[in-house]
């Protein structure tokens, strides 16, 4: 047998196994290894989907950090951590572990301490990086250790308050800390607010450039190391007028380098090298483009900063399905800009997110009406309270597991003083290939103790028109969650109705079992009525519970009385979630009736392929949900058989 022939151009990615083999590479290697991980990214989000978009923007600076540190020893700490893919590679989790990236038993899309020694902290949110790296800095100051800790940091990531908090820290808490400041001009969509201003400014000020160049070839003269930092720090002290005033970072206490040409690998050597050496913190800022490489991804960055698999080629979208049901996120954007055009007092506010929202629909159609405040929840749902005490009814649309930053603001600002805004929680329930920091899995558990709230999930998406023109009529906090992802394709009515509040729909009646189905859940909780009166001869009736508080009670006390068992069923984690807010309900009316509650378990679900492979990992399967049922009915008929007897 013959050896399979070797490719006629090995590529150096495939020696790649560690940070080790990209530091053993000549300078003139590392152009060709940046093609080759920009090919390799492209491909592999091209059939999986993914952030491509921000790591074809970092590639020479993922190279150049582990050219100029040495992880695990040093730690990187990268903001939001969807910019990681390259880091990835270059760290030993190349070949087939990324090609199933965002798939089970794949990369994950995100960084995790549990995937790499490599990963020095987990993320999935915005704005943690330079909090974390602060506590590490610190700690390692306080250990007396050296190594270098390095947060890499997104523009708008400084539009999070928890960015401004570490920044309003550093110099009282560390003398070493090197940021990088990855500068792209975008958040999802386009950066806004007044840093983002800012840093324009700086970017295309000729004076800075000037500066940049000053420093360039003051570089030149010297070579890297201490010697260079005295000469450095003697040579700034002259220039201090000049210099020093000009950048908001130095009035923190960082030393501000750049801007720096984040494609440029010498540039970057040379800075980072500097940083090193510095004997205060450091704060580079990189200009970086993002999707480069990629033309569609350069040309439509909100696009391609998670893309859904496309063309490689044409950048086309490879899941778009003719006549497919729209998306939740579209028909709530579309339904606030009718609401909104007829009443001027509906707002929308998002934070960073109007497309995933859908309210890009109401930027578009009602710009006046539309607020994006970048990535700062909290101050989102307090600017929403502000306007809800001027007789405005603010929209606050953010995902679930976001909205968990918000949380005190809900409680103190919001619902302590009855306000009335309505929340859209996107993306409720499961975000597969994203895994455990984008989960939906929390909010009816956090939500659920707040006075004042009302809280609903529609079954569809016509409902869901329904239950936004409920909530704005509601006289304070109105929260409706719905699920990440295309609707049922139900017809939505020219007129919404409003929802008598906390009453649920009987959607088929049964004499043995009852499930209460919240939302998403109730088309499979139909179909698990079906089969088990058609395989298992029991009578199924079905509750579209549509509202986890105020909870039908009667209904529910009524089931109670003659119905043997009651089956809830949500797409949240059964801890504090809807099926503990039927329990509750039964508990203070002294009503010990059987349930069962189908929900996720008290574990942060990994990310994975589809729904349905989680479901099935999670014991969620159809079959295994029917099972669960079953034997849970037999060993209640058994109960009442004997206590008959
Ligand atoms: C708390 C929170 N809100 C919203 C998001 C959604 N989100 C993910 S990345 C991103 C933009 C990040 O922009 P930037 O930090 O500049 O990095 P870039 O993608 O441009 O490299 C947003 C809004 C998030 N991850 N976390």
């Amino acid at each position: 047998m013959t050896a399979p022939a070797a490719p006629l151009h090995p590529r150096l990615l495939d020696a790649i196994h560690g940070p080790a083999d990209v530091k053993a590479l000549a300078v003139a290697q590392l152009p060709q290894l940046a093609e080759e991980i920009r090919a390799e990214l492209i491909a592999v989000t091209a059939k999986n989907g993914g952030h491509i978009g921000p790591n074809l923007g970092v590639v020479e600076l993922t190279i150049a950090l582990h050219r100029a540190f040495t992880t695990p020893e040093d730690q990187f700490v990268f903001d939001v951590a969807h910019q990681g893919y390259v880091h990835k590679l270059l760290t030993g989790r190349g070949g087939d572990f990324f090609r199933k990236l965002r798939q089970t038993g794949g990369a994950s899309g995100f960084l995790y301490r549990s995937e790499s020694p490599h990963d020095a902290f987990g993320a999935g949110h915005a704005g943690t990086a330079l909090s974390a790296a602060l506590g590490m800095a610190t700690a390692r100051d306080l250990r007396g250790s050296r190594e270098h800790v390095v947060a890499v940091c997104g523009d708008a990531a400084f539009t999070c308050g928890i960015t401004l908090e570490a920044l309003n820290n550093v110099v009282s808490s560390t003398k070493r800390l090197i940021v990088i400041l990855n500068d792209n001009e975008w958040s999802i969509a386009k950066n806004v607010g007044a840093i983002s201003s800012y840093l324009n400014r700086i970017s295309t000020n000729p004076i800075y450039n000037k500066v940049h160049h000053d420093v360039e070839a003051f570089f030149k003269s010297f070579p890297t190391g201490v010697e260079m930092n005295r000469v450095y720090t003697k040579w700034k002290r002259e220039t201090k007028d000049f210099f020093v005033e000009s950048s908001l970072f130095e009035k923190f206490g960082l030393r501000y380098l750049g801007p720096v040409d984040g494609h440029d690998l010498d540039a970057l050597h040379k800075n980072l090298e500097f940083a090193k050496h510095c004997d205060v913190p450091v704060l580079i800022h990189v200009l970086t483009k993002k999707g480069k490489g990629l033309e569609a991804a350069v040309e439509h960055p909100e696009k391609f900063h998670g893309a859904s698999p496309f063309d490689p080629v044409s950048g086309e979208s490879r899941k778009t399905v003719v006549g497919a049901p729209p998306n939740y996120q579209d028909v709530f954007g579309e339904a606030l800009v009718r609401f909104a055009r007829a009443d001027p007092h509906i707002l929308g506010i998002t934070g960073a997110m109007p497309s995933g929202t859908g309210l890009a629909h109401l930027a578009t159609a009602v710009p006046k009406q539309f607020f994006d405040v970048g990535i700062a929840e909290e101050h989102a749902v307090l600017f929403a309270a502000g306007l809800a005490t001027k007789g405005f009814r603010p929209v606050c649309a953010i995902y679930s597991t976001f909205l968990q930053r918000a949380y005190d603001q809900i409680i103190h600002d919001v619902a302590l003083q009855n306000l009335p805004v309505t929340f859209c929680m996107d993306r409720a329930g499961l975000s597969p290939n994203d895994g455990p920091t984008h989960h939906g899995l929390f909010d009816l558990a956090y939500l659920r103790c707040v006075p004042n709230a009302t809280i609903m999930q529609p079954k569809d998406e016509d409902e869901l028109v329904d239950m936004l023109h409920t909530s704005l009529q509601l006289p304070g906090p109105g929260f409706i969650r719905y699920p990440r992802g295309a609707g049922t394709g139900v017809k939505i009515k020219a007129q919404p109705v409003a929802l008598p509040i906390g009453q649920a729909e009987v959607l088929r009646e049964g004499s043995h079992i009852m499930i209460w189905a919240l939302g998403s859940m109730v088309p499979d909780a139909l179909k698990l009525a079906e089969r088990l009166a058609l395989e298992e001869n029991i009578s199924v009736g079905v509750v579209n519970a549509r509202f986890v508080k105020p909870l039908d009670r009667a209904l529910l006390l009524s089931h109670a009385a003659c119905i043997p068992l009651l089956v809830t069923m949500e797409d949240h984690v059964v801890a504090g979630g809807f099926g503990s807010a039927v329990l509750e309900a039964l508990h203070e009316s002294d009503c010990s009736v059987a349930v069962e509650r189908l929900g996720w378990p008290d574990k942060f679900v990994e990310h994975g392929s589809s729904l349905d492979i989680l479901r099935a990992a999670y014991g969620l399967s159809p079959d295994a949900l029917c099972s669960r049922v079953v034997a849970r009915w037999r060993i209640l008929s058994a109960e009442r058989i004997a206590a008959d007897v």
